[in-house]
């Protein structure tokens, strides 16, 4: 048995024990869908901006409809791919587990649309629309399209429904991913640089809690010093493996 079949045994025991798992995801679940991560070089008109420079309330105000024609860009990749198998071993995953809690830092509701139900999303949905003045959520028939970004009938733009930098995390989405954290046997954290605060903090409430935590990641993490099983690869290839060992 080579090293990685025993790693895997060696997580799938310990999941197989866990009365209580939380999962952190990040950019890396949803790649092997077809969705760039944020680590991933920008492509074609994106190329010359920093993802983070345009997920900014900074960056829309100064260039509105550069940010909105980003976030359109994204949208429209999100809804031409679909989940992967890294998003379906984890449905299996709370099938197969008396509690299993998704905490994620992606906005492209793929772990819904794969069909997981315990879901806590950290940085909002990608797909939905919010008033930039008001922060209300916006419907379709809301909008006005007269002018890129659409407005709001207040007049203000229209924005992303996504959590972006500089801004508060829902706060109380935040807080129980964090009591969860707290709370947890196993902590699996899979596709994420873990460099994004303050979801990158929930593996260390687990941690401070005595979970075994468990990373699946094709690259060493800024989390990776921390776990106690470190299953490098892709997670569309490592997950289905673990969850059948369950
Ligand atoms: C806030 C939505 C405060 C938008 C996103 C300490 C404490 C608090 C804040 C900070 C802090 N230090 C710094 C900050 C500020 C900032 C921050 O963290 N900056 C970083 C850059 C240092 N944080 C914030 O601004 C947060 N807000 O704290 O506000 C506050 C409080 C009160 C009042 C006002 C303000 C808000 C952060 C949320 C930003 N929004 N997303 C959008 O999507 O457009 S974050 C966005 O980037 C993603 O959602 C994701 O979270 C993050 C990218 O991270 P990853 O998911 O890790 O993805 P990445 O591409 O980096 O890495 C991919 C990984 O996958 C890699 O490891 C790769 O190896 C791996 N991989 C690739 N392929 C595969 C794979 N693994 C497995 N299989 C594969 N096939």
């Amino acid at each position: 048995m080579d090293n990685l079949e025993k790693l895997l045994e060696k997580a799938a025991n310990k999941l197989k024990a866990a009365k209580r798992v939380v999962v952190l995801t990040g950019a890396g679940v949803s790649a092997e869908s077809g969705i760039p991560t944020f680590r991933d070089a920008q492509v074609g008109l994106w190329e010359k901006y920093d993802p983070a420079e345009l997920a900014s309330p900074d960056g829309f105000q100064a260039n509105p409809k550069l940010v909105w024609d980003w976030y359109e860009y994204r949208r429209e990749i999100v809804r031409n791919n679909k989940p992967n198998p890294a998003h379906f071993a984890l449905v299996e995953l709370e099938k197969k587990l008396p509690s299993v809690v998704i905490v994620t830092q992606n906005v492209d509701e793929y772990h819904r649309s794969a069909g997981n139900k315990n879901i806590l999303e950290l940085h909002g949905r990608i797909m939905e629309n919010r008033c930039f003045k008001e922060g209300r959520l916006l419907k379709e028939n809301e909008l006005n399209h007269s002018s890129i970004p659409p407005r709001c009938h207040c007049g203000s733009y229209v924005r992303p429904g996504v959590v972006w930098f500089g801004e508060a995390l829902p706060s109380n989405t935040l807080s129980e991913a964090f009591t969860h954290a707290r709370n947890c046997d196993v902590c699996l954290v899979i596709g994420t640089a873990g460099v994004v605060q303050p979801a990158a903090s929930v593996p260390y409430y687990a941690q401070q809690s005595k979970a075994f935590l468990i990373e699946v990641n094709n690259l060493p993490s800024a989390l990776t010093s921390i776990m106690n099983v470190f299953l490098q690869g892709k997670a569309g290839e490592i997950l289905p493996k673990l969850i059948n060992l369950i």
